[in-house]
């Protein structure tokens, strides 16, 4: 669906971390169409982070700008910003928490440069990131332009994302964002023994950002949709913190309509509300191109009336893509799927 009816011209802005930016950078202007949001938003925020540091198949940091190029919002020109790439240092060998250093150092950089287009530019951003680590800087970007704001998670996902260096079975960061943004500790007689380094770096993520605003949000505040691959450990965290959930099976018994339309009554209070879209929740038949493919998942046109319906929200500051990755097979596809789900809501 496609509004010829563009309101205010708005801001690309491009982070790029973890790889060389391109030289010639090929761009689509985008326009906002605020209308299909509500009526709330005068301009969207493009905002790119290409690092796939917490993932353990590499190639996600392509996501994000393989989408960019098929999106197909308005024809007409706007401003670009851009910010360069910085040096990370990527420390592979915590087998607990692989590239904290560098997840360290790229989520408070990456935070300062979001708070600032969320104080420049205010509105509704679209958050196109390379692995679900990144979905921490989303958050505390918010929570931290809104310090006094309640602010809710929609966690679209196959996964829980709620592990800790403490508990991971694999040591990939991409699975532990949630477990930032409530604030969750290492508990020090977990199985997985850990230096203290790496549990000073645990605790530097859970409190990233200028005001060290820890936790971000709470759990009352969080709703996982399409869940349905977890650890242990994670439906601990999930049952004594009574968050909650929907699965594949709530949405064959109910329909994607009132799956929404409960999320929405259930973050009713929330003030704000961030939406992180792993494309894992979809079934592997439209989402193979992605770290960790789960059976059982959404169609492509379930994400599209979904996510069209929680947008309708007045709520929603932002919308975060994540977890495309054009180097595995069927990868094209992928990118395809995401840039069509995008191109059919905005
Ligand atoms: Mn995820």
């Amino acid at each position: 669906m496609h509004l010829n009816i563009p309101i205010n011209p708005c801001k690309k802005i491009f982070i790029f971390y973890g790889y060389q930016l391109p030289m010639t950078l090929q761009v689509k202007e985008l326009y906002s169409h605020h209308t299909i949001l509500g009526g709330f938003v005068n301009n969207i925020n493009i905002i790119t982070i290409s690092s796939d540091i917490g993932a353990g198949k590499k190639g996600a940091y392509k996501g994000p700008k393989a989408v960019i190029e098929l999106l197909d919002f308005s024809p007409k020109e706007c401003s670009i910003t851009q910010i360069e790439p910085i040096e990370l240092e990527n420390n592979l060998q915590h087998q607990f928490a692989k590239g904290i250093d560098g997840i360290v150092q790229l989520q408070a950089h990456a935070l300062g440069k979001i708070n600032t287009i969320f104080s420049e530019q205010p509105g509704f951003s679209l958050i196109i990131s390379g692995d679900h680590s990144n979905g921490h800087i989303g958050i505390s970007a918010v929570k931290e332009s809104n310090p006094d704001k309640k602010i809710g998670v929609i966690w679209i996902d196959a996964h829980a994302d709620l592990h800790n260096p403490g508990t991971t079975p694999s040591g990939n960061m991409h699975g532990m964002p949630l477990a930032m943004s409530l604030g969750i500790a290492i508990n020090p007689a977990t199985k997985n023994q850990l230096t203290d380094l790496e549990t000073a770096q645990w605790n530097q993520l859970l409190q990233l950002g200028s005001k060290q605003i820890c936790p971000k949000i709470t759990p009352e505040n969080l709703v996982f949709i399409e869940l349905r691959d977890f650890e242990k450990e994670e439906a601990t965290i999930i049952d004594q913190l009574q968050i909650k959930y929907f699965t594949p099976e709530d949405r064959k018994k109910f329909g994607v309509k009132k799956i929404a339309e409960l999320t929405l009554n259930h973050l009713s209070d929330c003030d704000l509300i961030y939406i992180s879209f792993d494309v894992d929740s979809m079934d592997p038949s439209v989402s193979e191109g992605t770290g960790t493919p789960v059976p059982g998942g959404l169609s492509k046109q379930e994400a599209i009336e979904l996510l069209s319906i929680l947008l309708k929200s007045p709520q929603i500051i932002a919308l975060e893509f994540t977890e495309i990755n054009p180097d595995l097979p069927q990868s094209n596809s992928m990118v395809e799927v995401a840039a069509d789900v995008l191109n059919q809501l905005f």
